[in-house]
């Protein structure tokens, strides 16, 4: 079998997950890496913001007022997208004109009560209990019958739209399935159903004998450039344990994620020393009231960062007519990554 080069040779890759194919041009980008270093040493955020809409005791849009909350809290979004109480209606006229209704529940999370903490610079513990509020809100929004999907994000970033730097995601909890949960079942279920074993628990194990793509990992969870990443320095956080819900970890593992959310998030930061934007997410089992044995729970990093802090990628031109490209190979995304420290800039630059 002829294999590729694949810094040599533009070639395309296949997402498992989603079943799409990602163009992978690396020659384009053999000049050697000039990401540059911009240094912000110490952003002056405050730790309290009084016109923050999230900081304990505050006043939000709505005119409802936040309890003051030590660890986390979460409330129903002011602006929901989704509404629980919908009549369902059904549209279709002459095949060309299809609705339906959709009904569902959306949320705010606060990660913390500190306005300046993002997730690598708070503790471990706190991180775990975010997790802990993940896996609640999971459960209690996954139980009602009419939700048959969980989306838990966060965006972070003005870059990625999000609306205030107070540490915070979102959850979005629906009837129908969503687009991208929905091509990984498809994925999932045929190759489960054609080898008997998960498709991520088989591709984590062939990456963790390649190596190459490999960031980091701990007891519980490996983190992956996917090898196809669509995103300069997208990464999949993968459970080494094949389980698909929230509800299904162990005490262990969820302190295991808390600690691998740290890792990775705190790596991104110190690419080029700045807050690194992101949208990230998990992807655990649908809550249709299904067994999938064939789900692997998983989280997806996209950040949108090319070669410097302030460079972007845009999906634009052939990428919205055509076809997602990358110019980055994933390995040398890994490596980049790879290399960078645990110990956030932030705290480096204090101990200096
Ligand atoms: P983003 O920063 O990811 O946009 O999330 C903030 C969410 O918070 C957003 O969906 C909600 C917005 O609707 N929000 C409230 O629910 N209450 C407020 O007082 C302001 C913002
Ligand atoms: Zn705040």
């Amino acid at each position: 079998m002829m294999s590729i080069n694949f810094n040599e040779q533009p070639h395309r890759r296949r997402n498992i997950l989603t079943g799409e194919w990602v163009q992978v041009s690396a020659k384009r980008n053999q000049r050697p890496w000039q990401g540059q270093q911009e240094d912000i040493a110490f952003p002056d955020k405050p730790k309290y913001d009084e016109t923050c809409y999230l900081c304990p005791g505050n006043e939000r849009a709505g005119g409802v007022k936040n309890p003051e909350y030590s660890t986390t809290f979460a409330f129903t979004n002011d602006f929901s997208a989704l509404l629980p109480e919908t009549d369902s209606v059904e549209m279709n006229e002459k095949d060309l004109l299809v609705a339906s209704t959709e009904k569902g529940i959306c949320r705010v999370i606060c990660f913390s009560p500190r306005h300046d903490k993002t997730l690598p610079e708070m503790e471990v513990d706190h991180i775990r209990k975010v997790v802990d509020l993940w896996v609640d809100e999971y459960h209690e929004l996954g139980s009602k019958p009419f939700i048959n999907y969980v989306q838990i994000f966060e965006n972070k970033g003005e870059m990625m739209g999000c609306s205030n730097p107070h540490p915070h995601g979102q959850i979005w909890a629906q009837e129908t399935i969503p687009e991208e949960p929905a091509k990984e079942l498809r994925q999932q279920s045929y190759y489960y159903q054609k080898h008997g074993t998960t498709l991520l628990g088989d591709y984590l194990e062939l990456e963790l004998e390649e190596k190459d793509r490999i960031v980091t990992q701990n007891d519980h969870f490996v983190v992956v450039v996917p090898f196809w990443a669509f995103w300069p320095f997208e990464t999949l956080l993968v459970s080494r344990r094949p389980f698909g819900r929230f509800t299904d970890m162990t005490d262990d593992e969820k302190s295991s994620l808390a600690d691998i959310i740290k890792k990775i998030t705190t790596k991104y930061d110190n690419i080029f020393n700045i807050s690194f934007p992101y949208s990230a997410g998990f992807h655990p089992a649908p809550t249709d009231g299904e067994e999938h044995p064939e789900w692997h729970f998983h989280m997806h990093f996209y950040p949108p960062l090319l070669r410097s802090a302030t460079v972007k990628k845009f999906r634009v031109g052939y990428e919205m007519l055509g076809n997602s490209q990358r110019d980055i190979t994933a390995e040398t995304a890994a490596e980049l990554l790879r290399q960078k420290s645990y110990t956030h800039y932030i705290e480096t630059n204090h101990n200096h």
